[in-house]
């Protein structure tokens, strides 16, 4: 009995005790970067006295009265977004022409000076309410550009964004998402001035004490600018995240409109020692804002599949501009569009092969199930496989148990220990050996590759890392040709 005692405790105590978790690696998210990265896609919405003067940038010196939507109806935004698979809006609550959607208490331009419901009218109370209806987010849009007010460019205009900042941020319940935007064109009305007025974009602002204010205000906020501090742009407006994708850039040139640095913006920055990843955003039309004239511009599924996986499906969350038109509505159009995407998607993605595969690993952390391969497939985003301390080079077997049709594999690692993926192959079991289908680079949050389509039973995915691989979710698909 001694003896065997001797024997099994040993055991028991190598069994039970818990191999640590892998270390983080590199830059890591924050909690709110996290709660940003559960998202996909959402709306961007457009809306200003822009819309019924047709123009992108007003300048500054639209009589508010041109602002009257005939039908609005923020129920149906928020049902459209909705029904289009989407997670939430984005508004600007005010834009370059500096026209309020909601009746700020520091200025005249803004709704309440409109025959919108008699100048007793708040769009922004609106959406918020609709939004709160139909379970989505709510972001704002607050340009730092404002070519209506008298005092830009000196420190006085300073204090009234932050002003209309704590507006926004205190009076319209939880904000997810505050954008702000680098243009800053120089010319406008600034209270009649109708002058250029230029402000270095790295000073002027003073954004530092700016973000301190929504920090406080909104803890869980993530803001959005060419470089952050939360989330940053991806360096164009095409819709185009690219193959190499890190959530992570180096700190100190970083700021709204900083310019001159799209492609660093586009690929991130390997071993960047912040955690900032990237936000794609596009229009469904070629303008931000409504035009009568792009009503037949609307851009076609085929296209908006396309920006989808150069999105979701690269690293990165997906922002579609919807311009409202001049009825206050989403146009049949654009909602015509967006079903289409959501059709594509749905079809594509809700048959998961690999759920019910069998997986292995060429390395297991501490030879646990806790970090064994089958977490990738667990359905839980949470657990992961993860490999020993040192190994950089690890595959992972799925096996179908019958042959499949397949051409598509979402991969995401477990990103709150780092993004650590620098490369990947997939192989396909063709008979009696593997073939390669599709290479890669980073994977990050969520990649998904599409491949030709292979009938198999058996496929592989071999990593490069930088740190040992966390793999959290494999998903594999056989998707809709284009
Ligand atoms: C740009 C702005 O100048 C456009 O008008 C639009 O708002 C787009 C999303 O960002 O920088």
């Amino acid at each position: 009995m001694k003896k065997l005692i001797c024997l099994f405790v040993p055991i028991l105590l190598f069994s039970c005790s818990e191999v640590p978790d892998p270390p983080p690696y590199g830059a890591v998210p924050s909690e709110r970067q996290l709660e940003w990265h559960k998202l996909k896609y959402y709306a961007f919405i457009h809306f200003s006295p822009n819309t019924f003067t047709d123009k992108e940038w007003g300048y500054g010196d639209e009589d508010p009265a041109v602002f009257n939507p005939t039908e609005l109806d923020c129920r149906q935004w928020a049902s459209v977004a909705k029904e289009a698979g989407m997670e939430g809006i984005v508004i600007t609550a005010k834009h370059h022409d500096g026209f309020c959607l909601w009746p700020s208490a520091y200025t005249e331009h803004s709704v309440k000076n409109s025959s919108f419901r008699d100048g007793k009218g708040d769009v922004i109370r609106e959406l918020c309410e609709a939004c709160d209806e139909f379970g989505l987010k709510l972001g704002i849009y607050l340009s730092p550009w404002d070519r209506n007010h008298a005092a830009y460019g000196t420190a006085e205009y300073i204090t009234y964004y932050r002003n209309q900042l704590k507006e926004l941020l205190t009076n319209y319940g939880e904000i997810f998402e505050v954008w702000f935007d680098g243009a800053n064109g120089g010319d406008g009305y600034y209270g009649g001035a109708n002058e250029t007025r230029r402000i270095d974009n790295r000073t002027y602002y003073d954004w530092e004490n700016t973000h301190k204010i929504v920090r406080e205000l909104q803890p869980m906020a993530c803001m959005f600018s060419d470089g952050g501090p939360d989330i940053r742009w991806i360096g164009n407006e095409r819709g185009y995240a690219t193959e190499t994708n890190w959530c992570t850039m180096n700190s100190g040139r970083l700021y709204p409109g900083v310019g001159g640095v799209n492609e660093i913006l586009q690929q991130g920055q390997e071993d960047g020692d912040l955690w900032l990843p990237a936000e794609v955003n596009t229009s469904i039309r070629p303008g931000w804002f409504y035009h009568p004239t792009e009503d037949d511009k609307v851009k076609p599924v085929k296209q908006l599949v396309d920006n989808w996986y150069h999105s979701v499906g690269m690293n990165g969350n997906f922002i579609l501009n919807l311009p409202v038109d001049r009825r206050g509505l989403i146009h049949e159009n654009d909602v015509k569009a967006l079903m289409g995407l959501k059709e594509y998607v749905d079809e594509a993605f809700s048959v998961d092969l690999a759920c019910e595969a069998e997986c292995s690993a060429s390395d297991v952390r501490g030879s646990t199930d806790k970090f064994g391969a089958s977490m990738v497939n667990d359905g839980n985003n949470e657990t992961y496989w993860a490999v020993n301390d040192g190994v950089l080079n690890a595959s992972l077997e799925i096996n179908f148990k019958e042959p499949v049709m397949v051409n598509g594999l979402l991969i995401r690692e477990y990103i709150r220990l780092g993004q650590r993926t620098c490369a990947f192959t997939i192989e396909a079991m063709m008979g009696e050996e593997y073939q390669e289908v599709a290479t890669g680079t980073t994977v990050g949050n969520r990649r998904i590759v599409k491949f030709p389509v292979v009938k198999t039973e058996k496929l592989r995915i071999n990593l490069d890392a930088k740190a040992p691989p966390v793999i959290s979710t494999i998903e594999v698909y056989r998707v809709p040709e284009l």
